[in-house]
């Protein structure tokens, strides 16, 4: 089921061995470092869904802080004010925890039962990847994509970032992507399982854009809520409740939180929680790739879309 790459390193001159740890299962790239293939097992072997969980998929980079911060904020909005909300003090992972990285990371089969519903959960995983309850439940699972040149250039940033890697060079690190072999990858094929699951099932499953939620946040988070079984209210409409919590968790204002100017995240290695706030803009790929880079990687990946009606501009 399972192949080791033994590192990264040998195929991809630069980086360090550090770094990579990728291990092949189910079809796909795994960081099992971070992401243990033992976790995922456990996972798929004991996860029992209901139907009122929520669960936050994306790959790496595609605008997972984001989507946590809007999840969190929406579903428990009767709960707590923006004043008050554990996201002024908290970082969005840890307030939405990984099945892969953190659940079953923690315990192979840790009892779930006692979470106030609904339940939210994240995973990086595809959607071959999840637990068979989850797919048999009517839970609900939010996607969120990106334009893959812009995810190239923020895994770059990242990982740089976090392992300290400063000869790493963006070239490197898109040919990973150019071979599908960067975590969680391949990008296509994470990106088709989600989409054609929206278009089977639309009810259960939402797929959003990056881009099309910086273009027009406030659409995107009322149809997010519509989704999610918690529309806004006329009244919350009138009294400007969404734009509300779409400047909360605006780039900008998660940014200049003290916990995500100053905190830190223990996962494998003590990284500081700014690393998840950059640039947060659409179309930055273009300071960092030659157009000759963009043209390899876009035909790759026209050819590995082809047939499916999934395109990103
Ligand atoms: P993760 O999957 O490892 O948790 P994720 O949150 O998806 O990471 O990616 C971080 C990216 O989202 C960063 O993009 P950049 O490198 O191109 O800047 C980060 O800036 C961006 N980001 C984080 N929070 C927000 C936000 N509230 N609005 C828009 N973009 C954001």
């Amino acid at each position: 089921m399972e192949s080791k790459k033994s590192s990264l390193a040998s195929s991809t001159p630069n980086i360090s061995p550090s770094a990579s740890g990728l291990t092949q299962c189910q079809g796909f790239w795994i960081p099992s470092r971070i992401a243990p293939i033992s976790s995922i097992i456990s996972f798929q072997k004991y996860f029992q869904a209901l139907d009122e969980d929520i669960i936050v998929a994306s790959k790496p980079k595609a605008g997972t802080t984001w989507l946590k911060a809007l999840v969190f904020t929406i579903v428990n909005r009767h709960f707590y004010t923006l004043s008050n909300t554990p996201l002024n003090s908290a970082n969005p992972r840890h307030l939405i925890s990984h099945f892969e990285v953190n659940i079953y990371r923690e315990s192979p089969n840790p009892d779930l039962s006692n979470i106030p519903s609904p339940r939210l959960f994240a995973t990086h995983l595809p959607y071959p990847m999840l637990a068979d309850s989850i797919k048999r439940s009517y839970c609900r699972i939010v996607y969120i994509t990106r334009n893959p040149f812009d995810i190239v250039v923020s895994f770059w940033h990242f990982l740089r970032g976090v392992h300290n890697l400063p000869d790493w060079s963006v070239e490197d690190c898109l040919e990973m992507f150019c071979r599908g072999e960067e975590g969680y990858g391949p990008f296509w094929d994470h990106a088709l399982g989600y989409w054609n699951m929206s278009l089977e099932k639309p009810s259960n499953v939402l797929f959003l854009r990056y881009e099309e939620m910086k273009e027009d946040p406030v659409a995107q988070t009322k149809k997010l809520a519509e989704f999610l079984g918690f529309p806004f209210s006329m009244e919350e409409e009138k009294t400007g409740v969404v734009n509300q919590i779409v400047d909360f968790c605006s780039f900008n204002n998660l940014k200049d939180l003290e916990v995500n100017k100053t905190g830190k995240m223990a996962e494998i290695i003590l990284h500081s929680n700014k690393l998840y706030f950059r640039s947060g803009k659409v179309g930055d790929y273009v300071n960092y790739l030659t157009p000759t880079a963009v043209e390899r990687f876009n035909n790759i990946l026209e050819e590995k879309l082809s047939g499916s009606s999934l395109t990103f501009k």
